[in-house]
């Protein structure tokens, strides 16, 4: 009999005592445990065998989010994350966190520390620059998405996967946060800063156009079960050094459609750019805007490579298929970008790359060009199929927002 056999929310010590009792760590060793969590949902430990330096993650879901007490949603999420984290090592080693065992009854996995990365929204804040992105997530994306798709896989198998990535109490929370509320603050949570409030009163709330298009790409969301998608793939996901990408935390998968993954990418490194922006620093603006183009012209040409390589299906392989398929993947990334740019703007779960510009100012016109660029994606997204055509947008958004 174990105390780990009924669930409980665990403190420092008891994910100390459970590294233990599982055998990740030595008993008898000098060892020390810190909570270093910094998403919205979980708790992350960091277990150290401080003689032989030794370490590993343990990470729990709890019954309630950390964000916010009232919203709670089912701990199944960290077998989801510990499922999929397998899956994608198959798929992209090297460039997801190794998963060393999951435990159902605790809802606590125990994967590899990475603590010799950082997070890359920290990283991008202190404006460092990280050459290997672009190439690494790119293939990351190619890899975990196209693979998992019914161009690739066999369709009973794929079928599988999507049964058992079935994921709807964090679907609704994408659903909710990120394709409804930023247009009409339907449940009173967004939060909007006071100096835009007439700007996202004309160019969000009463925006009918916008809204239909909204619609349409919420229903894309819901009903496209195209490939199994990471679903949170923020700058907070990522963990990055020189010569390292891993990508992790991908409790939000389920079988949706692979441009919002490519599309938060794109988005995401937007509001590293507005941090940029609002100090000043040209050269890592444009890196910024140079990762964009390239993340987005490197998955295209991976993506073309390895439908050639791997497709199974037949018609699949139908001259101009692959061609019409990619152009889709193309124009979703560029309306789950539009999407994620204003949910992080107006929504409640917000961004520190915009939300801690100081300057009332500058804060508000990095706002304003995330959300004229946003439209931009959303409205024409058709029309985005280069690298340089994603970057052209924010640079005519940069202009409209003066
Ligand atoms: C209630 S959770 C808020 C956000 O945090 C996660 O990382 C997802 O992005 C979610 O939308
Ligand atoms: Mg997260």
């Amino acid at each position: 009999m174990s105390r780990f056999d009924t669930y409980f929310l665990m403190k420092t010590p008891d994910a100390l005592e459970y590294a233990v009792e599982k055998g990740y760590m030595p008993a008898g060793g000098k060892l020390t445990a810190k909570e270093i969590g910094d998403g919205n949902l979980n708790y992350v430990f960091r277990i150290v065998d401080e003689d032989s330096g030794k370490s590993v993650i343990v990470k729990q879901a709890g019954e309630a989010l950390r964000i916010s007490a009232a919203m709670k949603v089912s701990t199944d999420r960290n077998r989801i994350e510990s499922e999929i984290l397998q899956i994608q090592w198959q798929y992209a080693p090297g460039l997801v966190p190794k998963i060393f065992g999951y435990d159902t009854v605790m809802s606590a996995c125990v994967m590899e520390d990475l603590s010799d990365h950082a997070l890359m929204r920290y990283a991008l804040m202190r404006h460092e620059t990280f050459p290997r992105f672009a190439d690494d997530i790119s293939t990351y994306m190619v890899n975990t998405l196209l693979k998992t798709t019914d161009v690739v896989m066999e369709h009973k198998a794929k079928k599988d996967l999507v049964k058992s990535f079935i994921n709807p109490e964090l679907c609704e929370i994408t659903e909710d946060l990120v394709l409804t509320e930023p247009y009409n603050d339907v449940n009173h949570r967004n939060i909007v800063f006071p100096t835009n409030a007439a700007f996202v009163q004309r160019e969000l709330y009463g925006d009918e156009a916008l809204h239909l298009e909204i619609a349409k790409i919420k229903f894309e969301f819901m009903n496209n079960a195209q490939a199994l998608i990471h679903g949170d793939l923020h700058t907070g996901s990522i963990f990055v050094k020189q010569d390292s990408t891993r990508v992790f935390d991908p409790e939000f998968a389920f079988y949706g459609p692979m441009g919002y993954d490519v599309g938060n990418v794109v988005a995401n490194l937007i509001f590293a750019y507005d941090n940029g922006v609002a100090a000043g620093n040209d050269a890592f603006c444009a890196w910024t805007l140079e990762t964009i183009e390239k993340t987005i012209d490197l998955f295209k040409e991976k993506f073309l490579l390895v439908f050639d390589e791997a497709a199974t299906d037949t018609m699949a392989k139908t001259k101009g298929f692959k061609e019409w398929y990619l152009a889709s993947v193309l124009s979703d990334t560029a309306a789950y970008a539009g999407t994620e740019l204003i949910r992080r703007t107006v929504g409640m779960a917000q961004v520190k790359d915009v939300t801690t510009i100081a300057d009332e100012q500058k804060r508000a016109y990095a706002e304003r060009v995330n959300v004229l660029a946003a439209k931009d994606y959303i409205m024409h997204r058709r029309d985005f199929t280069t690298g340089t055509a994603f970057v052209d947008a924010i640079k005519r958004a940069a202009q409209g927002a003066k």
